[in-house]
């Protein structure tokens, strides 16, 4: 049986060479064009990347609920991790590139992408951006080498979306701290060398920088989940954890601290959820192409064909709203807003896709032998972390009408 991973293919490219001048089905808008002579190397390096190395894998990664430990080397070396950010062994690259680093990895799979988002814009930008000095020379260059892997605990069980809620502690203990409490359905818990921990302190709330294998912290993974399975999820606790006067980050008071890393997550998810509707749509498109019933191709009946159309429309849209709102950040005009803008439009666009996409391909669009199931699953995640499609759908309803919903 084929196994149609995300990329360009053979019976799609003859017939757009039958039609020569006519729009690309696999890039309609011709947005590629928009792309300097740098980005588009930097997007076909990740593609490579992905095709060679998690593509061929990552059906069984996903069955076997594995998370491929091994590329994070592999993506260290190619300066996917901490990619945007300036000096301390990151690769400084525009966020735009960044954005379309995201696209390529979560074409592969959102557990992959997840992985960077956590690694780069949860783990190492609160050390590069609120960090000592001596933090960020002692964390952020292992990080972007990928030696040591990062994790993010903000959730706890009974604080998701109002994270102004969540219970744990950290109280001064002599010149250092001790933390109490525990975070929920933390991405690399289990794998990471250090959690950025949020926590509630004299003085608000405040994140601190927690070596995992410090005595007192334990991390379980969360099993029996049936969406980002190539990626770990797990429960953080932390017992009487003592910390050194060097754990907290020194530059940051209250929520939003732990909220402006979720801005930077949350650009690169906007990105990430074209990829993954990307994959689906081709997947549909050259299944469909393939697929005879009634003695035709079912691409064409009609109901496939506006199925079809739909999905490439979003995925161009979805596009298109990414580098707009990537060329604005690195304009420096992106507002947080846009970005909960970007977050909801797209992954609600993503999952759209993968759900039109599963029924083109009938039987066969229940299989891990094709793509699209998997990015389903993954993109009902997707949907509610880095905030619920609920949750960005009122921050921009007060952000058009000047009222809170939450308050
Ligand atoms: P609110 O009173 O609105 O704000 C509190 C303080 O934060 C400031 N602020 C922001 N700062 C930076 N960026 C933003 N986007 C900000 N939004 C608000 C605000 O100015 C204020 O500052 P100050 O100085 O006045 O104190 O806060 P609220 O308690 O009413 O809550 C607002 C709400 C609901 C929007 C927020 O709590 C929220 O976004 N909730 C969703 C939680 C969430 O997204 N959690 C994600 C956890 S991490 C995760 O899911 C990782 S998945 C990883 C992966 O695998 O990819
Ligand atoms: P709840 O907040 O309980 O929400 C349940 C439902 O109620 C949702 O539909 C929500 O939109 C709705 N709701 C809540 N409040 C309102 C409101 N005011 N108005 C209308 N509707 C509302 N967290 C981390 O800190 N670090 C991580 O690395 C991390 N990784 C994750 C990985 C995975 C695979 C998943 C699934 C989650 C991860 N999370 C992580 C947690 C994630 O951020 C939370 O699941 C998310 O913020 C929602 O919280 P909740 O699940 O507690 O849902």
């Amino acid at each position: 049986m084929a196994t149609h991973v995300s990329g360009r293919f053979d019976r799609i490219a003859v017939i757009h060479e039958l039609v020569p001048g006519q729009p690309d089905p696999l890039d309609f808008l011709a947005i590629d064009l928009l792309l300097d002579g740098e980005e588009t190397l930097l997007r076909d390096t990740v593609r490579q990347f992905v095709s060679d190395k998690v593509a061929p894998h990552i059906a069984d990664w996903w069955d076997e609920g594995l998370f491929p430990r091994d590329l994070v080397p592999q993506m260290g070396e190619l300066g996917l991790l901490g990619m945007h950010l300036e000096g301390y062994g990151c690769a400084g690259t525009s966020a735009v590139a960044y954005g379309l680093a995201c696209t390529e990895l979560e074409a592969g799979d959102s557990g992959i992408r997840s992985f960077v988002s956590v690694q780069t814009s949860l783990a190492m930008y609160p050390i590069w951006a609120f960090g000592s000095e001596q933090q960020k020379r002692r964390w952020l260059p292992p990080m972007a080498a990928g030696e040591l892997i990062g994790c993010f605990g903000l959730t706890e069980v009974d604080s998701g979306s109002d994270p102004g809620a969540m219970t744990t502690t950290a109280a001064r203990k002599g010149e250092g701290w001790v933390l109490n409490g525990s975070k929920m359905w933390i991405t690399n818990g289990s794998i990471a060398d250090l959690a950025i921990v949020w926590a509630m302190t004299d003085d608000g709330m405040c994140g601190f920088i927690v070596p995992t294998d410090s005595e007192g912290f334990s991390a379980t993974p969360i099993k029996r989940k049936m969406s980002l399975r190539a990626s770990d999820t797990s429960e953080l606790v932390f017992t009487d954890v003592e910390l050194g006067p060097d754990s907290i980050l020194p530059n940051v008071r209250g929520l939003k601290g732990p909220l402006s890393c979720l801005n930077e997550a949350r650009f690169g998810i906007m990105f990430g959820a074209v990829g993954a509707a990307r994959s689906c749509y081709e997947s549909a498109l050259a299944y469909s192409i393939d697929r005879e019933q009634f003695g035709r191709p079912i691409a064409s009946f009609q109901l496939t064909q506006k199925k079809l159309v739909e999905m490439m429309v979003g995925v161009n849209n979805g596009m298109l709203l990414a580098l707009h709102l990537g060329r604005k950040r690195d304009e420096g005009t992106l507002a947080s807003e846009h970005v909960n803008y970007g977050k909801y439009t797209n992954v609600a666009m993503a999952l759209g896709v993968a759900r039109e996409a599963r029924t083109i391909l009938g039987a066969n669009g229940i299989t891990l032998d094709y793509p699209v199931i998997r990015h389903m699953n993954n993109l009902e995640s997707v949907y509610t972390y880095e905030g619920t499609n609920e949750i960005h759908t009122l921050i921009l309803g007060e952000a058009i009408t000047g009222l809170s919903a939450f308050t």
